[in-house]
């Protein structure tokens, strides 16, 4: 496969971008080679700059649901963007948008629109800690919530990706009131509360961990959860910028019955553009500015483009979208473990309606950061190069989640398990 434009790209990149990247993981240092610079996408497929063309398992880390160019959504988003794009004021769109959600997600009757996951969740927690009056915060290992400083100790992601242990630049003042738990872990969790729950402004988690590869909740866990919050007054936040309209309309708190108290949503919601949404109960909610003393703002939130965009797309996802895409994921992943198999490879695959992970290992099962950690990266790493020659793009990290979309056909589904069965006997 000729990559030359692309690598060119990268070099003129590192002038001036660092480590020619905007955020991390894309630097490709998690599996070796040069990032592949995109120029378009339709249905499933990424056409590159060098014109090659990949079946696409990354979907923008979530939100293409129903793969690239949607037509819908980008529509709306050329009507949209020929009126106005921004205007720092109240639109029709934003009420809209809003009652979607409130509309779908069990636990949220208040949404606030914002710019970016990262920007959903630090605002949640800015709220649960000023509607408690508590500082201290638990999150869990593995679990990723955005770059956030209270929220970037033991993250999962991109600094699980580059071997990075918590970043410089967050204050030890900050970090101490963090409190990192093994995910799935119920006793620890019971301990803790045990010891603290006096202190504890909230729980921040994903339902459905999505960045240490897709890892769900154990049975009792997001349940355990809700009832020491519940005991403690401590808030329970669903971290679902993932699987939020993703692995149900009412995202993982609608599959798994538990409702939290907030809700963070992210890319989803704008249909591939920017956005971020925290959302839940009324009288939290209502202790933002301007009726209540919690401060947060944004010049472009709520704009109308993504608005619109988000909107077009939600509108398109119904009952038989969701069980076309669980029915899809199941066969994807199934094709994968019988070409594993017969390849002679130790896998492990977890997958929750449009989300999985490859875990190169003999563990019957991979529940947390501590037996994602004894999974092979280095297979991984091989089945990544090797799936990219043959034209399917992976995320570049063992520890991201795959997202199909609807665009994805049987077609596709059958070409990625032909190919993936060539990589696992080049791999073993
Ligand atoms: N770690 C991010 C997704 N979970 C990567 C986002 C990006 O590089 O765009």
């Amino acid at each position: 496969m000729n990559l030359d434009l692309s690598q060119q790209l990268f070099q003129r990149a590192q002038e001036v971008i660092p480590g020619g990247v905007n955020s991390p993981v894309r630097a490709f240092k998690g599996v070796g080679g040069t990032p592949v610079f995109f120029v378009s996408g339709i249905g499933p497929y990424l056409a590159d700059v060098d014109g090659n063309h990949y079946i696409d398992y990354v979907a923008s880390w979530g939100p293409m649901l129903r793969g690239y160019s949607c037509e819908p959504v980008v529509r709306a988003i050329r009507d949209q963007a020929i009126r106005a794009t921004s205007f720092g004021a109240p639109t029709l769109q934003e009420i809209e948008m809003a009652e979607l959600v409130v509309e779908r997600v069990p636990s949220v009757e208040r949404v606030r629109m914002v710019n970016s996951g990262t920007e959903a969740t630090m605002s949640a927690i800015r709220l649960a800690r000023g509607y408690t009056g508590r500082d201290r915060i638990v999150k869990f290992e593995g679990c990723f919530h955005g770059h956030g400083d209270s929220l970037l100790v033991k993250a999962g992601s991109g600094v699980m990706t580059l071997g990075l242990p918590d970043s410089p630049g967050v204050p030890a003042e900050l970090a101490k009131h963090t409190i990192t738990l093994p995910f799935n872990d119920i006793r620890a969790v019971e301990e803790t509360f045990a010891g603290i729950g006096s202190d504890i402004a909230c729980v921040i988690v994903e339902p459905i961990a999505g960045n240490m590869g897709v890892v769900a909740p154990a049975n009792g866990f997001l349940q355990s959860l809700r009832e020491k919050t519940n005991a403690n007054g401590a808030l329970l936040i669903f971290d679902e910028v993932m699987t939020g309209f993703r692995v149900a309309a009412g995202g993982a708190q609608e599959l798994y019955g538990i409702t939290p108290d907030l809700t963070t949503l992210g890319k989803v919601i704008g249909g591939g553009l920017p956005v971020g949404a925290f959302g839940g109960k009324a009288d939290i909610m209502d202790q933002l500015a301007p009726i209540g003393p919690i401060y947060q703002s944004g010049t472009l939130s709520g704009n109308p483009l993504a608005m619109t965009a988000g909107l077009a797309l939600l509108q398109t996802l119904d009952d038989e979208f969701y069980t076309a895409l669980a029915e899809s994921t199941t066969s994807l992943v199934e094709g994968l473990l019988i070409e594993a198999s017969a390849a002679g490879i130790d896998l492990h695959i977890n997958s929750v309606c449009g989300m999985f992970s490859l875990f190169f290992t003999a563990q019957d099962e991979v529940l947390s950061y501590e037996h994602v950690m004894q999974c092979e990266a280095e297979k991984y790493k091989k089945f990544f190069r090797l799936m990219l020659e043959n034209g399917v793009y992976f995320a570049p990290s063992p520890y991201e989640s795959a997202f199909l979309s609807g665009s994805h056909t049987e077609v596709e589904i059958t070409q990625t398990i032909e190919q993936a069965g060539q990589a696992f006997r080049r791999i073993v």
